[in-house]
């Protein structure tokens, strides 16, 4: 057999044996959700036939052509029954694309479709593109809304890392072919994380925004922003408010952003986003949730305390590590959730839970009592209820 043949056997073998490996549920979990033991997708789970040429002429040595080097962030959607993730997926020269992944059940066998998305431009060329939130709108269409990346124009001669952020819409009705509309035009010099509320608010399509002054840094700006616009063509937000802001000390004190679009429940909608706060080991992104109201989504009624997911054992380590990331959830119509989130950068994991659990995570868990004494305060009264129970 040729070194060709060889390698190609056993690399297509390792390759099938780990998109069909069973995932199970980690045990002994704190009750809001379940882990799973595998991450649901990770580079490797990138088909053989992006990478390699399987020509035996071209590539004697059957050689990796175009690496891969993540595969993280992606948008959630369910069709027909089935599980589909729109993935970031990044080729080592850095760039990121859109690729569909599908399963049966959510939680394994997740295999990406041949080719990945063509998403067709705007006049001026994406440099990269990411984070894409997956929405089933009303009107019909799913909307895919990601964030797109150029170099800044004003940025002084020399620095080649400055770059200007700003929501990109497509459409889509199967998730094959897409169509491009304008980018959202907001009054912000940056924006991440803009995601499409699933329904009209005052006959208006409404979005979640993260306004930013700066690429990384937010400045004056952050927090999770709320905007209605007359069309989804030509989108503009002519009045941007902040509906979730970031706070000294908490765990979204540096930025916070906007997750997938909400669930809607008869409690109100349900939100999932990520808290960002610095250390000395660099910036540590985790998740948290809340709930707004059912007729005006801009107005929080529900702030548990802390995260609801960061990241832990190897989802500390990647590319841009202690970070978890999440940009898209599937809410069953039996209320199971599948929260699916990245972590730094790198992979993609799944978290099981219900909607009757995620409420009563947000309903019930004690809002950031804000000061050490408030909490040690908070956090006895519980120990006392617990002891007059004995
Ligand atoms: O590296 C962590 C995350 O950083 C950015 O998120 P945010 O805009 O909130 O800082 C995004 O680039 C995201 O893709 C990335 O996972």
């Amino acid at each position: 057999m040729s070194l060709f043949e060889e390698r190609k056997n056993l690399l297509t073998e390792r390759y099938e044996s780990l998109i069909t490996r069973r995932n199970e549920v980690v045990s002994g979990g704190n009750g809001i959700y379940d882990r799973y033991k595998h991450p649901i997708l990770t580079a490797e789970h990138a088909p053989l036939i992006w990478k390699y040429d399987f020509n035996p002429e071209t590539n004697p040595y059957f050689m990796e052509r175009i690496g891969v080097n993540g595969v993280f962030n992606p948008g959630a959607i369910q069709l027909n029954g089935k599980f589909y993730l729109v993935a970031r997926v990044e080729g080592v020269d850095r760039k990121s694309f859109f690729a569909i992944a599908e399963s049966d059940n959510g939680v394994d066998g997740f295999r990406f479709w041949d080719k990945p998305v063509v998403l067709p431009e705007t006049d001026v060329p994406d440099t990269n593109v990411y984070d894409m939130r997956l929405v089933q709108h009303e009107d019909g269409w799913i909307y895919g809304l990601f964030c797109t990346e150029r170099k800044d124009p004003d940025a002084p001669r020399g620095d080649l890392s400055s770059a200007v952020a700003q929501c990109g819409i497509a459409r889509t009705k199967d998730l094959i072919t897409w169509e491009r509309l304008a980018d959202l035009k907001t009054a912000s010099p940056q924006q991440r994380n803009v995601v499409l509320h699933p329904e009209f608010v005052d006959g208006k399509y409404a979005f979640y925004t993260r306004p930013q002054d700066g690429f990384i840094d937010t400045g004056s700006g952050g927090g999770i922003g709320w905007g209605l616009s007359d069309t989804i063509e030509n989108a503009v937000i002519e009045k941007e408010i902040i509906i979730d802001e970031r706070f000294y000390h908490t765990i979204k004190e540096v930025k916070n952003g906007q997750g997938p679009a909400p669930i809607k429940t008869e409690r109100g909608w349900l939100h999932i986003a990520h808290g960002v706060r610095n250390t000395a080991a660099g910036l540590r992104y985790v998740l948290y949730a809340f709930l707004s109201d059912l007729e005006k989504p801009y107005e929080v009624t529900h702030r548990p305390g802390g995260h609801l997911i960061a990241p832990e054992g190897e989802e500390r380590v990647g590319d841009v590590s202690n970070v978890v990331f999440c940009n898209g959830i599937i809410a069953t119509d039996n209320g199971e959730v599948y929260i699916y989130y990245a972590s730094s950068d790198t992979r993609i994991h799944v978290a099981a839970t219900t909607v009757d659990r995620l409420l009563d995570y947000v309903v019930n868990t004690p809002e950031d009592a804000m000061r050490s004494f408030a909490c040690v305060e908070q956090r006895i009264g519980l120990v006392e209820r617990n002891l007059s129970l004995k």
